[in-house]
């Protein structure tokens, strides 16, 4: 047998023939000099794995621990290994007969790497497909230990969670800010068993029943033949399908309304939409509708503001939420609930609680307090965590019941369903982000991705051989116990409750509860929606709808679509307006809002303490300059080129920065006005848009003849001062109401 050279002697041995063949210019090639690289290449250990990386503990039967390790995450030990733990001297280079070739197939670390990279790539979510997710904790008041039993709900409890926010209809890569529904599902992993409340932040929904689901969403997803539009709902499909389904109505006047295009997920309110049924320790049951408020309150974009984010930050919603937890701006909602009386007919003020296309009105039945939800920790890996969360209606603890609601009947049944495709079997509960914190003691055995390392010999009920482990719960054992319910007797039927017929009334009782501002937006949404429509027969079907929610609202939308308004088929109905609906009017707080400061370089009056205050005020502030790098000692965030008015929710102009070389030149400065000419036109583009979009604007010192020549000077939410704390003081007072709501044009009362 020949002895096995030294790898050393090989590679000196390939260098020396090869010597003059390669040049010392291809990075790596024996003989050339080793790259420089910047960058430390000293080996160290990788970051501890988080506590819920760990693989699942394996249990005996009894509930004891095997002693396995549950750190089998991908990440020990210092060097890059194979996926068996082989260390590996190289990664960049394939296994060649000589550095020319061929390769050679038995290179098992090339095939192991692109083998896995090929299969990288899981099914997105069939529905709310793009999201963004964040750990956090919960901790409860109290207050709702009268209603139920639910131990992560009594005072002072703390439980750790994992939100997931998402659009619905756009695939995995679309944007952020398009006109949808958002998902805000939550996952409390209480130690009686994981809860996850998988809600919207719009509290009515498009259908009734469950089986409909596929119906709406293959209406609104991109149409088949050509797969346009993404993550709209401005086309045919859509809006044939809700002008037909009535009973859509409701939700899709939220859509139109500011609730389509959110601000922020922070500033978003959720709701569970169904009712469901408590229980408390005595056994008594309520019927309740869970609620978030979110601390910063709720507030929206304009449409132009969604449009220009659709190209220039197509990730807004996600930046936004990791940028205010990573500034210590902890996004905050307050869980509420309604409760209403658990009567045999399930209605609350003539307000059938069965129906997911009705809400009770919270000048009825008050939105009551019980805990609050903090976001504080992003992801450390975003498919493992954001991707891999698996949520699902019936995840419920012991105090929370689901009740006859057709459409949760349904959900139900869909969600462990979807993810056995989506992640690859019935073991989807093993991986990190979906293992329960409460001990698990099933006799689910087996299947694809099996990651417990279960012992004993007996997974069935009765056993001896185990001893007849797991025991069920006994009384007083905290089991879930499912509420003893009477089941109507009733004929089988495939039919709805009469009380389901009514599909316009809170359509108008939502309208009629807008402000001007607010009922000039959904006008126009309409109008642009039904605009991009290409059936007339559409356009005059949804116009029929409209009809009978209100005739100002429908004349209105006719006008622009350039077709007559048409007469209702039913009587109006006779509605009182609901205040909380309405997004403006409030004061709030403005944790974490972004203040755009334009810098011109040559004189930072005033700017590095203006933003130390800003940064005191528990907002963030961006600065930005004609170019990278610092101005004075200050970090420049976004240049005139990277930078745009619709990342800040205000604007402080603090100089007049002369046109940068990069600027394309001004319609303006082309026809000789000497004074435009003067300030970079993007500086002025930002101040016009700021303007349009009803945000704040101030400016101090040489920022004053900025705001002068974009015309906007003696305007509504225009200050200008003599110091930029003044300014900025002034500033924040208008931020409370998230716009200068005066600048917006409304055209009905
Ligand atoms: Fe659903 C996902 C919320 C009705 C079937 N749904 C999903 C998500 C949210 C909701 C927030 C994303 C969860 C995540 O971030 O992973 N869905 C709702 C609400 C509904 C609703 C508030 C009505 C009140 N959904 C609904 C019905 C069905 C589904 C009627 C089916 C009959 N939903 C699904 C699903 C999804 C889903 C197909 C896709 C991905 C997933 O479940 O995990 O099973």
């Amino acid at each position: 047998r020949k002895p096995v050279k030294a790898v050393k002697d090989v590679v000196e041995a390939a260098a020396e023939k090869m010597a003059g063949v390669l040049t010392s210019e291809v990075p790596g090639a024996p003989g050339s000099a080793p790259p420089t690289v910047d960058e430390p290449t000293t080996p160290h250990d990788p970051l501890p794995p988080k506590a819920e990386q760990g693989a699942p503990e394996a249990r005996t039967p009894t509930g004891a621990t095997t002693g396995a390790p549950t750190t089998a995450n991908g990440q020990q030990g210092a060097f890059l290994t194979t996926s068996q733990g082989a260390r590996l001297r190289d990664t960049d280079h394939s296994l060649k007969a000589g550095p020319r070739g061929p390769v050679l197939l038995q290179d098992h670390h090339l095939r192991e790497k692109i083998t896995h990279f090929d299969h990288e790539r899981i099914p997105e979510r069939v529905v709310h497909a793009r999201g963004a997710g964040a750990h956090g904790v919960f901790e409860a008041y109290g207050t709702a230990e009268g209603v139920t039993k639910a131990g992560f709900l009594r005072k002072g409890r703390t439980t750790d969670v994992f939100v997931r926010f998402s659009t619905v209809l756009g695939s995995r890569g679309s944007a952020d800010t398009v006109r949808d529904t958002r998902g805000f599902a939550t996952k409390f992993y209480t130690d009686e068993g994981t809860f996850d409340l998988v809600a919207n932040n719009i509290p009515v929904f498009f259908i009734q029943d469950a089986v409909k689901f596929p119906d709406v969403i293959h209406a609104g997803k991109p149409h088949p033949d050509r797969e346009i539009p993404q993550a709209q709902s401005a086309h045919d499909t859509f809006w044939d399908f809700v002008s037909l389904h009535t009973e859509a109505q409701h939700h899709t006047m939220w859509n139109m309304s500011d609730r389509g295009v959110p601000r922020s997920y922070r500033m978003m309110e959720g709701f569970g939409v169904h009712t469901f049924r408590l229980v408390n320790d005595a056994g008594e049951t309520a019927l309740v509708k869970f609620h978030w408020k979110p601390k910063l309150g709720v507030h929206s974009l304009t449409w132009e503001e969604t449009q220009m984010l659709g190209g220039m930050d197509p990730d807004f919603h996600r930046r936004d939420l990791y940028d205010a937890i990573e500034a210590g701006a902890f996004p905050e909602w307050e869980l509420g609930l309604q409760v209403f009386p658990d009567t045999p007919e399930e209605t609350f003020a003539g307000i059938d609680l069965l129906d997911p296309t009705k809400i009770v009105p919270e000048e009825l039945a008050p939105v009551q307090p019980v805990g609050r939800l903090t976001l504080n920790r992003t992801p450390t890996n975003f498919f493992a965590e954001v991707e891999q969360v698996a949520f699902h209606p019936g995840h419920l603890p012991p105090g929370i019941d689901v009740t006859n609601d057709p459409l949760l009947q349904g959900r139900l049944f869909s969600y462990v369903d979807t993810q056995l495709t989506r992640l690859g079997g019935p073991n989807f509960s093993q991986i990190p982000v979906n293992r329960p914190h409460a001990p698990v003691n099933d006799m689910l055995r087996d299947g694809f991705h099996q990651q417990a390392v279960h012992a004993g010999v007996a997974p069935y009920r009765p056993n001896s051989l185990d001893g007849g482990n797991p025991f069920p719960a006994g009384d007083g054992d905290g089991a879930f116990v499912d509420v003893p319910v009477t089941v109507a007797e009733a004929p089988k039927v495939r039919a709805n409750p009469v009380s389901f017929d009514d599909h316009f009334s809170q359509a108008r009782l939502f309208w009629l509860s807008m402000s001007p501002v607010e009922k000039e937006h959904i006008i126009r949404a309409y109008t642009f929606e039904l605009g991009k429509c290409h059936h007339q027969a559409i356009k005059e079907r949804q116009l029929r709808c409209l009809a009978n929610v209100d005739p100002v609202l429908c004349a209105e939308v006719a006008t622009g679509l350039g077709l007559p308004a048409p007469e209702p088929t039913v009587p109006l109905a006779d509605v009182a307006p609901s205040a909380a609906l309405s997004q403006v009017g409030r004061q709030w707080p403005a944790d974490g809002r972004t203040v755009g400061i334009v810098v011109d370089p040559a004189r930072l009056d005033d700017v590095a303490e203006v933003r130390r205050a800003v940064f005191g005020a528990g907002m963030v502030p961006l600065l930005v300059a004609p170019h990278g790098g610092t101005v004075g000692d200050l970090p420049v965030q976004r240049t005139f080129a990277t930078g745009r008015s619709v990342e800040f929710d205000v604007l402080l102009v603090a100089g007049a920065p002369a046109p940068a070389p990069d600027a394309l030149p001004a319609r303006d400065a082309k026809a000789g006005a000497a004074d435009s000419a003067n300030v970079d036109p993007r500086v002025l583009l930002m101040v016009e848009e700021c303007w349009r979009h009803a945000k704040a604007i101030g400016a101090w010192g040489a920022g004053v003849t900025v705001l002068r020549q974009a015309g906007v000077t003696g305007t509504p939410g225009v200050v200008t001062g003599d110091s930029g704390g003044e300014v900025l003081a002034a500033v924040q007072r208008l931020m409370a109401a998230h716009r200068v709501w005066e600048r917006f044009p409304a055209t009905v009362a």
